[in-house]
């Protein structure tokens, strides 16, 4: 690592990581302008990235069929919309999923997945079987980012386990902060195909990719791009912790400026040094320690850069205090400040724009947010710890802790996060459907740990609101004055809740009772 300065990245001749990528119509859909017309795709899921993809490419002069697993009055809603502005035919129920539609009569040339789809799934099965290429909704906006009489953004990528919505928040307010017309996209919740039909001309798009989505994409170019960290999520989508650090290593494919790593996380500077990225591309390093040449890091109070100067063997500039992080900064809060940081000085950020635009960052709700006091105890909502990994983010930061814990585990191991925070835990509420592997952790290395399940005989353990109001109600019981309660479940929400947002608002909401039947 240490002459990582000198060092710029192997170039390799480029691949095709799509082993379908050989269909001579479909390799030359690379704009906007290009021959779509009576192209035959199935799109797949008509939620958020489903819809967005379907009305893009029905503008486009495509003839779309869409499908979806639910019939529900919401997707009935959106198939609606979807016939009116042109679709050839919308599919609802399960019936729908199970093999290819055809396309006006005629076999799809395209299929168009929904991130949540898992690659198993078996209409998406039955496209590898006939040979029909799929795309994720970020390969198709990719693809249309060039348009006739209006400007190209770059994208700037940003995917990890954990910390991917701060950071694009954060890059997003120094990209802003530098007079760049930016917008935060992807994963975070709008379509990046919404924000290329906006009328803005943005500079720059800040994406957000998880690994689902990285998953289907082979072409984007990125500017520059940043995995945070890599811990275990997902298996049971990706079918297995190698296939799910495979697809999270796409994220660095074809950049062009600056492939940017967590020194902290080896795994991370070993995808680097394994992409395929584009001749002069440096590897940047991002550490809450002290930065060699060629990274970003801490020294003393403030957040330093080391990597976009002339002089990096004796000069670092000033970019913020440690202090401008918010919520609070915490290792992690350094770390995505930097990664963040990163990105944006690729992008030609001047370094005082980099601190102006994290101190104008507002941290979004749900992630280590304080939401009340009462009688001493602090409530935090960090539902957005979905995985053991951000759990132990949060776990760290309190002591001591009751835990309000449990959902869907998704294939993920929590026995290494339980016996590291075991000393600190007052007591677990439990909550969730799928908590086998988090009570064997609790018995293996909590075992003097209460663990109380928040559910009565009368409770619908799928009314999600009401196993959150009684989890509080048994975590108020047993929390003494100096304790925190801390929602950090480790695991997905939708066994009982829509998704995690409705998690915390369940939360936020069941501890505003309990303040005022307390006042
Ligand atoms: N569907 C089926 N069958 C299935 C799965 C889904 O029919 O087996 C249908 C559902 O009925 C629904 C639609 O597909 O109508 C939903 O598609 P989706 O689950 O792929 O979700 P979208 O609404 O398209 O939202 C997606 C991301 N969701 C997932 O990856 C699960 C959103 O990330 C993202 O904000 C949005 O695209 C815009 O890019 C959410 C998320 O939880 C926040 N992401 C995961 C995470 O952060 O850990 C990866």
């Amino acid at each position: 690592m240490a002459d990582l300065e000198r060092r710029h990245l192997p170039v390799i001749p480029s691949h095709n990581a799509n082993p379908l990528l050989d269909d001579p119509r479909l390799e030359s859909l690379t704009s906007w302008d290009a021959d779509w017309g009576g192209l035959r795709v199935v799109v797949v899921g008509i939620g958020i990235s489903g819809f967005a993809a379907a009305d893009t490419l029905i503008e486009l002069g495509a003839r779309v069929v869409v499908v979806d697993g639910k019939d529900t009055e919401e997707t009935r809603a959106k198939a609606e919309t979807l016939k009116i502005v042109g679709a050839a035919e919308v599919l609802l129920g399960e019936q729908a999923m199970t093999s290819l539609p055809t396309v006006d009569g005629q076999p799809a040339e395209l299929v168009v997945t929904s991130p949540g789809l898992r690659p198993d799934q078996s209409l998406l099965a039955d496209a590898v079987a006939n040979k029909v290429q799929i795309w994720g909704d970020v390969e198709l906006a990719w693809r249309i980012r060039t348009r006739e009489g209006r400007k190209t953004a770059e994208w700037v990528c940003i995917t990890g386990t954990n910390g991917k919505t701060t950071t694009v928040q954060m890059t997003e307010a120094m990209l802003q902060a530098g007079d760049l017309k930016a917008i935060a996209v992807g994963n975070v919740g709008t379509p990046i195909l919404d924000a290329l039909r906006d009328p803005v001309d943005y500079d720059l798009l800040a994406v957000e990719l998880s690994s689902f989505q990285l998953h289907w994409q082979y072409s984007v170019s990125p500017l520059a791009a940043v995995c945070l960290n890599v811990a275990e999520d997902h298996v049971d989508w990706h079918g297995g912790f190698e296939e799910y650090v495979a697809d999270k290593s796409r994220i660095y494919e074809h950049c062009k400026v600056a492939a940017i790593f967590n020194v902290a996380d080896d795994r991370t500077l070993r995808m680097v040094e394994e992409a395929d990225v584009i001749e002069g591309c440096r590897a940047i390093g991002f550490t809450a320690g002290h930065p060699e040449p060629s990274m970003l890091g801490v020294v003393e109070d403030l957040l330093v850069d080391r990597a976009f100067l002339d002089d990096r063997r004796n000069q670092a500039l000033e970019l913020a205090a440690v202090t401008d992080i918010k919520p609070v900064p915490t290792v992690h809060g350094v770390a995505n400040a930097l990664a963040a940081a990163a990105l944006a000085r690729a992008a030609g950020v001047d370094a005082d724009k980099v601190g102006d635009g994290l101190r104008a960052f507002e941290p979004g709700a749900h992630r280590i947010q304080p939401v009340a006091k009462t009688n001493g105890v602090l409530w935090i909502n960090d539902t957005k710890a979905t995985n053991p990994h951000a759990a132990n983010a949060s776990l760290s930061a309190f002591e001591p802790v009751v835990w309000i814990a449990g959902g869907l585990s998704k294939g993920t191991d929590s026995h290494e996060l339980v016996a590291k925070h075991a000393g600190r835990l007052r007591a677990v509420v439990l909550i969730g459907t799928d908590n086998q592997n988090l009570l064997d952790a609790l018995e293996q290395s909590a075992p003097g740990v209460p663990v109380i399940p928040a559910a009565s005989p009368e409770t619908d353990v799928h009314d999600g609101d009401a196993v959150m109001a009684m989890a509080v109600q048994e975590a108020h019981r047993v929390a003494v004055d100096g304790d925190t309660v801390l929602l950090a479940p480790a695991a997905a929400s939708m066994d009982q809740f829509r998704d995690y947002v409705h998690r915390g608002e369940a939360f936020t909401a069941s501890v505003a009772d309990l303040v005022e039947r307390l006042s």
